[in-house]
């Protein structure tokens, strides 16, 4: 949730409180970002002909947030300037943690108000220094950068120039020479500000930016945690807190992903959203361009294909192309074509009194379908099956800041693997991420932050409330991105509990009205008989660690508790499963054979138990498996943890355990045996190569 303040605002006074008042305690009112309309749902419980075409009716696409939020492409009308490097940064160690707001430290160049260090940006500051109490901070962290403007930017009127900040973990408020801004809710997803009056308004050509970020977590914020104040003076400190948190990741914080500036006309483009369908041969690109500054403008729209041929065009803010003999977006994998991606190419022209203006926006474009019938998942009416893996943002001392050679190397490794698909386990991942996916070929299911939903407090109306607009934010951000084909709205929350029913309800149905072109799911660890969500969904999305949580050391009842679980929810809701996580902790280099728990070969004898069902199970309403966990990842500490969750089949540093080679043979062979046209896909070997054009 973001709320932008008016750029003329005075500084106002700070309120943001210490870790046990935090930021949800003094949440804005909910913006404009209303629904206009119910649409339709997705489910096709019919044949699977009549579900793939359900694209092209889906147009009336109920989306209707106010405000958009494209990503920054450069264009003729449009510039970009990364704000990524070192900042200037201060945590405030103070008692309260207020001393940044009671001295004020935005409104004077923060190395005035005390010491500060150079922190990097995107990363976490957590890991990058050798102070153990930055490590695991809780509180306001300030961060600032002075930035020098290009002289068109402060002095062209008809230019708008609007600060983007891609993830601030987890509050963030934000001022521009000392004048607040904005401010957000929630780490995993943009917002911006406009900021054009304040670089305008004198003769600078620099701009100072200050973002004051809390990480604190609270039963109201998602993920969900805890502050535990420990009052017994006789083992703590006066006034000690620790943050305690319901989930299985380290808190990292700070700065996630990149900082930018970027201008647009005061007349501009400022969203699309794309439907697409197929007719026969026939893709329908269904769009809609919603354009702020005026009323009164002219809009051409354009489709080219990859050779640049201009395949289709329209006038006018909504419409349908229709493109004969379409390329369909297939995933990697399933067609000897994957990944097709048309460019729609919206221009504005608009006439004012200082002379005429124009915008240009380009957007990839796959057309392509999803569907779900109550045993498959279709993807342009074809059944699809998810062979692939959940990741997390997280390696080494960046924490969960962005990084583009991680990034490639992540995708390598999944072409290598023959994955096919993963789950944004447990947070939107990076904008960046969701194009190469699109780029690539790779299914998404696209996860929301709401993991530990374990409290009653987290299923208040404070909550539920925003998780809504977390969920129109998830929605507006991803809308047109070919690769993702469902949403899935939270990781094992406590769907027992009484209030739960209401609260999936009510978000599904939610999730489904910002968009009907997608089936909507949440990930489940609850009894098939308890589970009050389980209803709600499209998809039956189940984790379950046989022989690690339980029965330890015993693979030898996967097999009939894996069956069982298949069978008793297949039974009772007849929808199409994914078994979403399994695993086992994997320590890389212990080896024990017989195995033993967390020794390579416990890891790779407990997922061969797992693929005997699940190749049974496949054939009849099994639609996917995702392994927990591509890669070991960072927790907190705990004596179940060492240095960190090792349930990864590649360590932190992206190299392989032996399940690693096990899975790939299975992939490839999945890959091989599910593929729809063409021959069938080489040796693994050609897993070899990473990805290309
Ligand atoms: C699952 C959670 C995941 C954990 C995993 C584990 O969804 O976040 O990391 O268990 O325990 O229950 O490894």
């Amino acid at each position: 949730m973001a709320r932008e303040a008016s750029a003329g605002a005075r500084d106002r006074s700070p309120a943001p409180g210490p870790p046990s008042a935090p930021p949800g305690a003094r949440r804005l009112a909910a913006g404009g970002w209303r629904l206009a309309a119910s649409g339709a749902g997705i489910m096709a419980r019919g044949p699977a002909g009549a579900a793939a075409v359900l694209g092209p009716l889906l147009w009336g696409c109920a989306l209707a947030l106010q405000g958009g939020m494209l990503y920054p492409r450069e264009s003729p009308s449009r510039e970009r300037k990364e704000l990524d490097g070192l900042w200037s940064f201060r945590a405030d160690f103070s008692d309260n943690r207020r001393q940044g707001f009671e001295q004020q430290w935005y409104r004077t160049p923060l190395r005035e108000s005390g010491p500060t260090l150079d922190m990097p940006v995107p990363s976490s500051f957590n890991d990058v220094g050798q102070d153990g109490r930055l490590r695991s901070f809780v509180g306001w962290v300030w961060y600032e950068r002075e930035v020098t403007l290009p002289q068109r930017w402060t002095q062209d009127l008809g230019t708008r120039v609007v600060l983007r900040i891609g993830s601030a973990h987890y509050y963030a408020i934000v001022w521009v020479n000392g004048v607040h801004v904005a401010e957000h809710e929630g780490g995993h997803l943009p917002f911006e500000a406009d900021v054009s009056k304040l670089v305008q308004s004198g003769p600078l050509s620099s701009c100072r930016i200050t973002i004051a970020i809390n990480n604190t977590l609270t039963p109201h914020t998602l993920p969900p945690g805890t502050i535990l104040y420990q009052k017994d003076t006789s083992k703590y400190p006066k006034g000690y807190f620790v943050q305690n948190t319901h989930f299985d990741f380290f808190n990292y914080a700070g700065l996630h992903r990149p900082v930018l500036l970027y201008t647009t006309p005061t007349i501009y483009i400022d969203d699309i959203t794309i439907t697409t369908g197929m007719d026969q041969n026939t893709g329908l690109v269904n769009y809609k361009v919603f354009v702020q500054g005026s009323e009164h403008f002219q809009l051409e729209v354009r489709l080219l294909d990859e050779e640049g041929k201009v395949v289709a065009q329209g006038t006018g803010d909504q419409g349908q192309l229709q493109v004969p003999s379409a390329y369909l977006w297939w995933p990697y994998l399933m067609h000897e074509h994957p990944a097709y991606l048309y460019s729609l190419e919206v221009r504005l022209t608009a006439q004012t009194e200082a002379g005429p203006v124009s915008d240009f926006y380009a957007l990839p474009v796959g057309i392509r379908t999803v569907a779900v019938t109550e045993n498959q998942f279709l993807i342009n009416g074809k059944p699809f099956y998810f062979h692939g893996v959940n990741k997390h943002e997280d390696a080494d001392i960046r924490g969960k800041g962005f990084d583009w050679p991680l990034l490639v190397k992540d995708f390598n490794l999944l072409r290598w693997l023959g994955a096919n698909s993963f789950r944004t386990s447990h947070y939107p991942y990076a904008e960046e991420v969701m194009q190469l996916c699109d780029r690539y070929g790779i299914v998404v299911i696209d996860e929301s932050p709401g993991v530990g939903i374990v409290l009653t407090q987290s299923y208040s109306n404070v909550s539920l409330q925003h998780h809504l607009e977390v969920m129109e934010e998830l929605v507006r951000r991803d809308k047109n991105h070919p690769a993702v084909v469902m949403w899935s709205v939270a990781n094992e929350p406590a769907s027992y509990l009484k209030p739960a029913g209401y609260y999936f309800k009510t978000l599904i149905a939610h999730t489904k009205d910002l968009d009907p072109s997608r089936p909507v799911t949440f990930v489940t660890n609850s009894n098939y008989e308890a589970d009050l969500g389980a209803p709600y969904v499209d998809v039956i999305c189940v984790n379950s660690y046989y022989s690690w949580y339980h029965d330890y050391g015993h693979m030898e009842v996967i097999q009939l508790q894996l069956a069982t679980q298949f069978e008793k929810w297949y039974r009772t809701y007849q929808k199409p499963i994914i078994q979403s996580e399994y695993g086992a902790e994997t320590i890389a280099g212990f080896h024990q054979d017989p195995p033993l728990m967390f020794s390579e070969e416990y890891q790779k004898g407990l997922l061969e138990q797992y693929h005997l069902v699940l190749d049974q199970k496949r054939k009849e309403y099994v639609v996917g498996e995702l392994i927990w966990n591509f890669a070991d990842f960072m927790t907190d500490q705990s004596p179940q943890r060492a240095m960190g969750n090792k349930k990864g089949i590649f360590t932190r540093q992206r190299q392989p355990k032996g399940a690693a080679f096990l899975l790939r043979e299975r992939y490839w062979k999945l890959a091989n045996e599910t593929r729809y046209h063409g021959s069938a896909v080489k040796s693994q070997c050609v897993g070899n190569s990473p990805f290309t054009f």
